[in-house]
């Protein structure tokens, strides 16, 4: 999980709400100047503990492509074990590094999980795809824009005076095109006839939002909301253990039958081993 050197209010609240489903803890990954390390390695070796049994414990880390996988992993280890780089699909093979002598880590590359909800700017946006494999790069500045504040566009950019589509919301594709000339004049990116080059631009500052250069974030779900996912997970669970305890009962209950049926079987053949033929009296 990436964050930033403090925790902010921000951070604090995504940390509260996630605990809720899963044991969570908030980090910044660095070699020199991290921010729970200490508490990850007391988990670690709580989980080895735990399995004391076992003759070695060894954890996955698993996520999206440049989520800062391989990053702890050099933060636990202090030191450069892990390839990183601020492009998805860095990590390619799994990789086995010892942390102590009972605990391996495993740096996997970044998996996507199937999403039919995903649109392609929120796969783009994850970090998922490489910027320079999009095509049309200008059509994810709008719900760029909509992710950022403008206050922190303007400090990044040293520009100003984009229309304002936080109070007419039609302005959004008008104010997207204003935005990227903006930046092409200032950095003098013009293509041949003096036009703005608006493609590079783009692709630069998608590039510049997927690796952390423009601050956002996003608040997470209020607590009505959290109720509401969590009831629908437990439902979810629930009805799906009653049908698993069904189906384990029916194929029980078939067993007994199968039993009983036997048994009887046996039963007979036993009485009938037992009672003295007529004959043989
Ligand atoms: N701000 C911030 N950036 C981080 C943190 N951890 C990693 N990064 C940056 O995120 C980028 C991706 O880090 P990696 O460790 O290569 O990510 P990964 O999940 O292993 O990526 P893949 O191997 O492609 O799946 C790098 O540019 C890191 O410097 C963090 O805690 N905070
Ligand atoms: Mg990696």
């Amino acid at each position: 999980m990436l964050f930033s050197l403090t925790v902010t209010n921000n951070q604090a609240a995504w940390v509260k709400h996630l605990s809720k489903s899963y044991p969570t803890l908030a980090f910044h990954a660095s070699i020199k100047n991290s921010f729970g390390k200490g508490s990850l390695i007391q988990l670690l070796r709580q989980f080895s503990t735990l399995h004391s049994d076992r003759k070695q414990v060894s954890v996955g880390f698993i996520g999206y492509p440049n989520t800062g996988k391989s990053s702890i992993i050099n933060t636990l280890r202090q030191k450069k074990v892990c390839q990183v780089a601020p492009i998805p699909g860095e990590t390619k093979v799994w990789q086995y590094i010892t942390l102590m002598k009972r605990i391996f880590l495993i740096d996997c590359p970044g998996i996507v999980p199937p999403s039919n909800r995903d649109t392609e700017s929120d796969i783009l946006f994850r970090g998922v795809v490489r910027v320079e494999h999009v095509t049309n790069p200008e059509q994810y500045i709008p719900d760029m824009l909509e992710k950022c504040e403008r206050k922190h566009l303007e400090r990044t950019y040293e520009i100003k005076g984009w229309s304002n589509y936080e109070e007419d919301p039609s302005l959004l594709e008008k104010a997207s095109t204003e935005f990227i000339e903006l930046i092409a004049r200032k950095q003098g990116r013009l293509l041949k006839g003096g036009e703005p080059d608006e493609g590079a631009v783009a692709k630069q500052v998608l590039n510049d939002f997927n690796r952390g250069k423009i601050p956002w974030f996003v608040q997470p779900p209020k607590d009505e909301e959290v109720r509401t996912g969590e009831d629908k997970k437990a439902e979810f669970k629930r009805k799906r253990a009653e049908r698993e305890i069904e189906k384990e009962a029916q194929e029980s209950a078939k067993r007994l039958k199968l039993d009983e049926e036997d048994d009887e079987e046996k039963e007979e053949a036993e009485e009938a081993e037992e009672e003295p033929s007529p004959e043989k009296e």
